[in-house]
Formats: C-alpha cells, sequence, structure tokens
C-alpha cells in the first residue's frame, strides 16, 4: 500500500479527513452549500502516493461524472493527469466505497450530456467554464464490479 499524500491545501484536506473518519457521516457537502460531495481515491502519476480528491457528486445511472474545473482555473488540475495515467479509483459516496474506472468523455454529444446533467446538479461549473479558455474536462466513472 503506497502512502498517503494529503492536499497542500488546508480545506481540501480537512474534508477528507472528516469525510473519511467519520466513515461517510459527516463533512459530506461543499462549504454551507448543502451540495453533496464524494471523495476520489487515485495514484499520484509522479509519486505513485495515494491522492483523495473531493469533487461534486454528479450522477448519470450508476456511474458518476468528475468535472475537473478547479474553480475556472487555467490549467487542468493535476489529479486530472493521475486519472489519465491511472484510470483505476475508489469512490466514496457517503458509507459507500466502490471500485470504479473512469474514461474521459470526448465525443461531443455525450459530453454535452454529462456536462448539462453536471450543470444541473452544481451551477457554478457553467461560470467556471465561461471564465476559462481551456475546455473543462469531464469523466464518466463506472462501477468495475
Ligand atoms: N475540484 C474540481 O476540479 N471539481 C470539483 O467538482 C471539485 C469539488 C470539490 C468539492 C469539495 C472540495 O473539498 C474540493 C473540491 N474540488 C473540486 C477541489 C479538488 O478536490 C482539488 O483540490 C482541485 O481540483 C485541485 O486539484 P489538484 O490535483 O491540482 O490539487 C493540487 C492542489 C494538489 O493536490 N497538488 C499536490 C501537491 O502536492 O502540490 C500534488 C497532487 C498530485 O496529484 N501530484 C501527482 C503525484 O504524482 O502525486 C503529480 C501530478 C502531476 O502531473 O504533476
Amino acid at each position: 500500500m503506497s502512502e498517503y499524500l494529503p492536499s497542500p491545501r488546508d480545506w481540501v484536506k480537512d474534508q477528507v479527513e472528516l469525510y473519511e473518519g467519520s466513515g461517510g457521516t459527516d463533512g459530506l457537502t461543499l462549504r454551507d452549500t448543502g451540495l453533496p460531495v464524494i471523495i476520489v481515491t487515485n495514484k499520484g502519476l509522479k509519486t505513485g502516493a495515494v491522492r483523495k480528491t473531493p469533487l461534486m457528486k454528479v450522477v448519470d445511472g450508476n456511474s458518476y461524472i468528475l468535472v475537473a474545473s478547479q474553480g475556472g482555473a487555467p490549467k487542468h488540475p493535476l489529479w486530472y493527469h493521475n486519472l489519465i495515467a491511472e484510470p483505476n479509483v475508489k469512490i466514496q459516496d457517503e458509507t459507500q466505497v466502490q471500485s470504479m474506472r473512469v474514461r474521459e468523455i470526448r465525443q461531443s454529444a455525450e459530453r454535452v450530456r454529462l456536462w448539462d446533467i453536471a450543470v444541473a446538479a452544481f451551477p457554478p461549473y457553467q461560470e467556471y467554464q465561461d471564465k476559462t479558455d481551456r475546455l473543462i474536462p469531464v469523466f464518466l466513472a463506472e462501477p468495475t464490479s
């Protein structure tokens, strides 16, 4: 088992600690928005370390839509590159932890379908897209078992 390297951002690290430490019963939403969050456990591309990334919970059937928005920052978040390199992840949704495989959705009609679901679940994604020149990547995470 590789070492866990927490996010250097305190608010992200604290959310992971609260969410996981409570067994998925506390720290379940983004700040005071009331909107639900999942925790993606992935592997660091360069370090090989365990990384844990809270993301908004956006559901499509039994799959999750992961949006690499990073608040509309000019560059993709580092976890985007981690997931491209190693698509097998674990996703914690409240008390449930599942093994999943992610793939980036580039095909335009499917991407638009998933994007619309994501924006309906978390409207700020559209503001983030409007303020950056990059096309915000969208992944679909599907159960492996
Ligand atoms: N971010 C989103 O992009 N979308 C969301 O929907 C979202 C929701 C959300 C909800 C709650 C919450 O607490 C945070 C949320 N975030 C969301 C923020 C998200 O969790 C990430 O913090 C953010 O997207 C930035 O991701 P990042 O991977 O760029 O994180 C940086 C700050 C980071 O952790 N850097 C590490 C460091 O030490 O500087 C390195 C991380 C890493 O993965 N390193 C790799 C390695 O090998 O270990 C190397 C990667 C490389 O390519 O260099």
